[in-house]
């Protein structure tokens, strides 16, 4: 993309409303504009990197085993009377009525309805386990909608549902999730941790949050700091075997990790001093293990081997995908602006031509485009007449991790610079090797291009 003809409204100044640097840097990046109070548009640099997210999880989910599908926004109200939720749902459900003066609902979140498809469909033991997701927009009318896409009204959540026959077999899919997510999150250079949660209006007694350590986290957590330690790397892992994900799920949830809700200051105590940590969180997803709470209430049963009929054993697992680029951006980001992790930057490469017009200097950059195209990635070209220091003030703050500069000075000596935006670090190569660095690092990092 030549940034000449992309549409990229960045600010100068810091808005006032935005209390926290992610919605800052978001608003400040050009990324999202408000539309009304927890709303928000998703301009074209926010949309791609919401896009590149959601392809992550995607591709996750995908690779545990889960089938994606997708579900509506609006859903009638007669499903949620057969759970008991739609009274007790309150105020964040928003509710409106149709021309026929049909209760209708804009979705929180999906258990009836994924409930609803599986008794129309299912009814042998033979067809579980089963697990399906979707990714789409999801409304709660929260009381406080605050800090940008972080707690809005309107966001975009993962959503996964598993049917299983037995509890044993439904605890298989919880610890799946979890290891699936670990898998997501780090991905996107995140370092999430699962802490024992509350389950609330969703219900069931198995539950994790995830979180990723913050200052401006709204939730308060109390961790054994060796948890921080906890990465799972690029192990491979069978996702249909029952103790490699069992494994998993106790090295990364026995030391202690819990929300506020949950906290244990007596088992807290047992902790060497020196470890025990008080911090607090983003919640970036849940996930839940509740039994046949909604299989009961609706009437979601199969077969078993012994021919009689038992409800099936179910439990949900979100992912907040908008809630992630706040998320990220509170972990990532310095004093000039955002630092993307390579998973989730909107463009791969940016490049800063230092004297555009110059006959040399543009024909260098057009070669620089065209190899890095080429090689299958997707770089910012800052091809306006301005000078320098803003040009770099825009990569700076819109945060891409690898920038390109290109000027009449180094050409004479067949160099170009390449700077590393987290470390500033700066080398001077030859356009080809600048190149072949850049696409060196995204072969770690394999997203595509994206939107
Ligand atoms: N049905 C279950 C699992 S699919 C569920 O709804 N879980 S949840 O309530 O925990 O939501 C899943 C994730 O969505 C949360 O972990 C959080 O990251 C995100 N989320 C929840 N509410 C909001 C909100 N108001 N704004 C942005 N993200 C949100």
């Amino acid at each position: 993309m030549r940034l000449s003809r992309y549409f990229l409204p960045v600010l100068k100044e810091n808005p006032s409303e935005a209390q926290i640097v992610s919605h800052r840097l978001m608003l400040r990046a050009g990324m999202i504009k408000q539309s009304s109070a927890g709303i928000y548009s998703w301009l074209p640099l926010g949309f791609k990197v919401l896009k590149k997210i959601e392809s992550i999880v995607h591709d996750e989910q995908i690779r545990a085993g889960h089938i994606p599908m997708q579900m509506p926004t609006m859903q009638s109200a007669d499903l949620w009377r057969e759970s008991g939720r739609y009274e007790a749902y309150g105020q964040e459900m928003l509710r409106m009525k149709d021309r026929h003066d049909r209760d209708m609902l804009f979705t929180p979140t999906a258990e009836e309805l994924i409930t609803d498809i599986f008794r129309a469909h299912v009814s042998s033991y033979k067809d579980l386990p089963l697990t399906m997701y979707q990714i789409q927009w999801k409304f709660r009318d929260e009381i406080r909608p605050r800090f940008g896409v972080m707690r809005g009204r309107e966001f975009y959540m993962k959503d996964g549902y598993n049917f299983d026959l037995t509890k044993e077999d439904a605890l298989h899919a919880y610890n799946r999730h979890l290891v699936s997510y670990l898998r997501t999150y780090e991905r996107m250079g995140l370092q999430a941790i699962p802490m024992r949660a509350d389950s609330g209006p969703i219900g069931g007694d198995d539950t994790h949050e995830f979180l990723v350590l913050a200052d401006t986290g709204e939730s308060e957590v109390f961790y054994d700091s060796a948890v921080t330690d906890l990465t799972f790397g690029d192990r491979e892992i069978d996702y249909d075997s029952v103790e490699q994900c069992q494994g998993v799920l106790e090295e990364f949830t026995s030391k202690y990790a819990r929300t506020d809700e949950t906290h244990d200051e007596a088992v807290f105590l047992q902790i060497p001093e020196e470890r025990r940590r008080v911090a607090r969180g983003i919640e970036v997803g849940q996930i839940f293990y509740f039994g046949t709470k909604y299989s009961d209430a609706m009437g979601a049963t199969v077969q078993g081997p012994d021919g009689k009929n038992v409800p099936v054993h179910m439990g949900s697992h979100g992912i907040g995908v908008s809630r992630l680029l706040g998320a990220i951006i509170e972990a990532s980001h310095d004093d000039k602006g955002i630092v993307w992790p390579e998973g989730v930057t909107p463009f791969h490469c940016g490049i800063v031509n230092l004297k555009q017009g110059d006959e040399e200097a543009d024909a260098a950059c057009n070669q620089l485009y065209a190899a890095l195209t080429a090689a299958g990635l997707d770089p910012l070209y800052d091809d306006r007449k301005e000078r320098a220091g803003g040009k770099f003030a825009t990569m700076d703050l819109i945060g891409l991790p690898w920038r390109i500069t290109v000027g009449p000075r180094g050409l004479k000596n067949g160099v170009v610079e390449l700077t590393s935006r987290r470390t500033g670090e700066s080398e001077e190569l030859s356009p080809e090797e600048a190149v072949k660095k850049v696409v060196a690092v995204y072969k770690k990092h394999p997203t595509g291009r994206g939107f």
